[in-house]
C-alpha cells in the first residue's frame, strides 16, 4: 500500500524558550491544511527546524508562497544561478551574520519570515542562535516597558553600507497574529531611540540590546545539511557562531512584511538638541535627516 504523504507531526521542543523540531511532514508535498498546521506551530514556537526535507529550489520557493510574497534581499548580492528569490549566502565569502539582529529592520516593513534551506555545513560549528523577543520584553520590569512603550528607534542599514536607508519603527511593537508585545530594538540596525538624547540613548540601546541575547531567552541550532528551518521575524532576533572552517552554503527564502504597529502610539516628540548647533550636534544630524530628508 502506498505510504501516505504526510504522517502526525512530532514536536519537540528545543529550550524553554523557542524553537522546536518538527518530524513527520514532508515539505516538499504541502498543502493548504499542512501549511495551516506549520503557521501554527511557528506562532507557537517562533522557529521551527525541519530536518531531512532536502528540498530542491524550486520545492523551496514554491514552499514560500504558501505563506506569501517573497522578496529579494535589498542590499546583498544575488547569486546569478540561483533562480529568483533565492538568497544564497556562502560562508567563504563572508557574510556570516555573527551579531544579532532581526532582518532588515531598517526597512519599513521588515520581513515577515525567512524559510531557509542548509545546503552545506560544516561537521562541527556555525551553529544559529534565536532569542524570543516576547520573553525579553516580557521579562523587562515594569517601569523599563512602560518607558520602552513610549519610545520610537531609528534602524539602518549601515551594515550594508547604506546609512542612508533608514526606518522608525517601535521599540515595543505589537505581534499583528498573536497580539503580544515585542521588544524590537537589535544591536546590527538599531541606532538610535528617536525621543531620547544621543548619550541616553546610546546606554539605553546597550542595555536593551544586550538583554535580548540572554542565554536564557535563547535556542541554539546544530545543522545538517538538509534542514529545512523557518523563523517569524517579528518576534525573534537571530546570531550565527563564527567558529568554524570549511563552507557552510545556506540558500533563503523570505517572505515580504507588512507596517509594524507600535503595542501603543508614542506621544512622545523626536528629540531636539536645545540651543544653536554646536560640535556635538553631529550626533543628532542622521535623526534630523531622516526626519528632514534631502531629496
Ligand atoms: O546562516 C544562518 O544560519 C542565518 C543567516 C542569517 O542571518 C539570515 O539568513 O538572515
Ligand atoms: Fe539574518
Amino acid at each position: 500500500m502506498a505510504q501516505p504523504l504526510q504522517t502526525p507531526a512530532k514536536v519537540r521542543r528545543l529550550s524553554a524558550a523557542l524553537g522546536a523540531e518538527i518530524t513527520g511532514l514532508n515539505l516538499a508535498q504541502a498543502d493548504s491544511k499542512l501549511v495551516d498546521q506549520v503557521k501554527g506551530l511557528l506562532l507557537e514556537h517562533q522557529v521551527l527546524f525541519f530536518p531531512d526535507q532536502k528540498l530542491s529550489q524550486a520545492e523551496h520557493v514554491a514552499l514560500g508562497h504558501h505563506f506569501g510574497d517573497l522578496e529579494d534581499h535589498p542590499n546583498l548580492g544575488k547569486d546569478d544561478d540561483a533562480p529568483p528569490s533565492i538568497f544564497r549566502l556562502t560562508a567563504s565569502q563572508g557574510g556570516i551574520a555573527d551579531e544579532w539582529h532581526t532582518d532588515i529592520t531598517f526597512q519599513t516593513q521588515p520581513a515577515k519570515m525567512s524559510i531557509l534551506n542548509m545546503i552545506q555545513c560544516p561537521s562541527i560549528g556555525g551553529d544559529t542562535m534565536w532569542s524570543n523577543l516576547y520573553l525579553a520584553y516580557e521579562q523587562l520590569s515594569s517601569p523599563l516597558q512602560m518607558l520602552c512603550r513610549q519610545l520610537t528607534a531609528l534602524h539602518d542599514a549601515h551594515p550594508h553600507n547604506h546609512p542612508e536607508q533608514t526606518a522608525v519603527h517601535p521599540v515595543v511593537r505589537v505581534h499583528p497574529e498573536t497580539g503580544h508585545p515585542v521588544l524590537y530594538v537589535n544591536e546590527h540596525f538599531t541606532r538610535r531611540i528617536v525621543e531620547l538624547s544621543a548619550p541616553e540613548s546610546e546606554m539605553l540601546l546597550r542595555y536593551l540590546t544586550q538583554f535580548v541575547t540572554q542565554p536564557r531567552f535563547t535556542v541554539r541550532y546544530q545543522w545538517q545539511p538538509g534542514t529545512l528551518c523557518m523563523w517569524d521575524n517579528r518576534c525573534t532576533q537571530h546570531f550565527v557562531l563564527n567558529d568554524f572552517v570549511g563552507e557552510r552554503i545556506i540558500e533563503r527564502v523570505t517572505v515580504m512584511g507588512d507596517e509594524v504597529d507600535a503595542f501603543e502610539p508614542s506621544l512622545e516628540q523626536p528629540y531636539a538638541r536645545p540651543g544653536p548647533l554646536s560640535a556635538a550636534s553631529r550626533h543628532d544630524r542622521q535623526l534630523f535627516f531622516h526626519f528632514n530628508p534631502r531629496d
